[in-house]
């Protein structure tokens, strides 16, 4: 989304840049400006996409888009996708680096970029954390 909004705002710069030029002999300045506009190409972050699930029993989870538990993972980048079903429960990941949760009142699909590094992360319902809790490696 970030990225679309990007290459507009470039867009129009252009836009207005090459109007201006249109009154004089500025050919010559549109062309080259164009030029400078592919430095702002941006990629997407977040790559591998990991799911969060609490509720709407007292169940959570953190699988793999295709819903294989994650018990070990390589250290780097990813979208964690929690989907918060219970106004009872709250999801909430923490280790090296890295603390982010749901709300316990609130529910829906929650994203978050992170970022882990080798060791250990927990995650927890807050209010029921010691039944409801689980965790992963992060390895290299
Ligand atoms: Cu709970």
């Amino acid at each position: 989304m970030r990225g679309t909004r990007w290459v507009l705002v470039v867009g129009i710069a252009v836009a207005s840049i090459a109007l201006a030029g249109c009154g004089g002999s500025g050919n010559e300045a549109a062309t080259t400006d164009t030029s400078t506009t592919t430095e702002t190409t941006t990629t997407p972050s977040g790559s591998t996409v990991l799911k969060g699930s609490v509720g709407p029993g007292f169940d959570i989870s953190l699988t793999t888009e295709e819903g294989t538990p994650v018990d070990t993972l390589s250290a780097g980048t990813y979208t964690l996708e929690v989907d918060d079903q219970s106004d009872i429960h709250n999801f909430h990941l923490t280790g090296t680096g890295v603390d982010v949760m749901t709300e316990v009142p609130a529910t829906g699909v929650e994203s978050f970029d992170i970022t882990v590094e080798s060791g250990t992360y927990k995650f927890q319902c807050d209010p029921h954390a010691s039944t409801m809790n689980g965790g992963f490696e992060v390895t290299g």
